[in-house]
């Protein structure tokens, strides 16, 4: 393959933006090479602007799990677009995704959109610390809830300790209250509830991790998060934005039964437009701005547009077997990948959760950040790009998630088991 012009348009960007790219693990730092500049896609399939076709595993990072440009998705906003494309006014599209949400979403009794997963999650927990008058949220090493200033935040020395900023220009004040522990670790909790329980405003996880390669909870911990967090009086927060509407119509929340109090929904919601959403009892709900006095605002939050692509995303995945296919595709592509492994005698640890997982590059087990920090992250860099060269469009970093659609077919899944026998041997 060759990317010529790819190359060219990022040294283009990279004059006008900041690393040429809007999102900083687009830039393909951690695998290497210059990335792809993407012209179109349809279905399991993108097309860079030098030509080149891929099956696409990274699904805009979760978005497109019914796959690009679904003919449905396209008709509604067709249908809409010509009518004007935001109001600043209520839409009864907001009032339809709503409901489509209160009804999948077990948490859910009232909903509030915005407009990416980092929104809602960072008033998720400004409602939290109102409706509790607490000032502390605990949240576990390698969970990533987007880039509000409170949530980057790394361990301190002790568990006790003050939280670490994660980056320049998040203050030592800001991410004081942050208590960050080990993934799966419940006497770890248990700790910190003892300690300081009386403080802790909510417990904000993953359910599934996904942020640092895929990571199951192990088993008993959801639940024990959701007994220590009611007989404290803290609230629990499920980040649902990767796993909402893709484990289960209801979540990672219905595939475990487990329920939170509040959940943060991002991605799948939007149909590939700008939705984060976060919701949960009426109760804590309606403590929000305009009934209560616990502010959030947006200008383009439900936009017109945005609702059409969530509503008809939802609407796609309310088919019978919608669900069972995915599990499925990703149950082949997992094996796929095992197998692979196995032959070229590569050591590859697969954790899967229906259409969502991670090769990691080490023998493992993984099950939490400094487990996953063992890969060879430089070995995963040279299979991504063995695998693009395939044809195979892979996560740019050994720390995401793949995932696969309803429009992957069982051809697409064999085709990248093939890839990865073929990419394993070079490595
Ligand atoms: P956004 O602000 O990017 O819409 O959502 C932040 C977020 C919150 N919670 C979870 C569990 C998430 O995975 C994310 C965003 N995910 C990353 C990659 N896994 C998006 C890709 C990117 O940052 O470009």
């Amino acid at each position: 393959m060759q990317h010529e012009r790819s190359e060219a348009a990022f040294e283009a960007a990279q004059t006008y933006i900041a690393g040429g790219v809007n999102s900083p693990v687009r830039a393909f730092k951690s695998v290497g090479g210059s990335p792809v500049f993407i012209n179109e896609a349809s279905g399991a399939r993108i097309t860079d602007i030098d030509g080149n076709q891929y099956i696409d595993f990274v699904g805009s990072w979760g978005p497109m799990v019914v796959g690009h440009a679904h003919p449905d998705v396209v008709n509604m906003l067709q249908s809409l677009v010509g009518r004007g494309t935001s109001f600043g006014a209520p839409t009864e599209l907001e009032t339809d995704l709503a409901r489509r949400v209160v009804e999948m979403v077990p948490s859910i009794d009232r909903v509030r959109f915005v407009n990416s997963g980092t929104e809602a999650t960072m008033t998720a927990i400004r409602l939290a610390r109102a409706a509790t008058g607490r000032p502390k949220i605990v949240k576990f090493g390698g969970c990533y809830h987007g880039h509000s200033d409170s949530l980057l935040a790394n361990a301190g020395s002790g568990m006790m300790t003050l939280g670490i900023p994660s980056s320049p220009g998040v203050t030592e004040g800001t991410v004081a209250d942050t208590i960050t522990i080990p993934f799966n670790s419940l006497p770890d909790v248990k700790e910190v509830f003892h300690e300081v329980g009386d403080q802790v405003a909510a417990v904000i996880l993953e359910p599934v991790a996904g942020n640092m390669g895929v990571i199951p909870p192990a088993i008993g911990f959801l639940q024990g998060l959701r007994d220590m967090t009611r007989e404290n009086g803290s609230l629990l927060i499920f980040d649902e934005v990767i796993s909402g509407f893709r484990l289960a119509p209801g979540g990672a929340q219905e595939y475990y039964g487990v329920t939170p109090d509040l959940t943060c929904l991002g991605k799948v919601v939007g149909g590939g437009l700008p939705v984060g959403a976060f919701g949960g009892r009426a109760d804590l709900m309606e403590q929000l701005a305009p009934t209560g006095p616990v502010y959030q605002a947006g200008t383009l939050a439900g936009n017109p547009l945005a609702m059409g692509a969530g509503i008809a995303t939802l609407e796609i995945l309310s088919q019978p077997e919608a669900y069972r296919k995915l599990d499925s595709l990703g149950e082949m592509l997992e094996r796929g990948l095992r197998d692979a492994a196995s032959r070229a005698g590569v050591p590859v640890h697969v954790n899967r959760v229906g259409s969502m997982m991670t090769g990691f590059f080490q023998t493992g087990p993984v099950t939490n950040f400094e487990s996953a920090a063992k890969s060879d992250t430089g070995r995963y860099g040279a299979y991504h790009r063995a695998m693009l060269e395939q044809g195979i469009y892979l996560a740019p970093s050994q720390f995401e998630a793949t995932f696969v659609s309803l429009a992957h077919t069982e051809a697409d899944i064999a085709a990248a088991g093939e890839a990865a026998a073929k990419a394993l041997a070079s490595v």
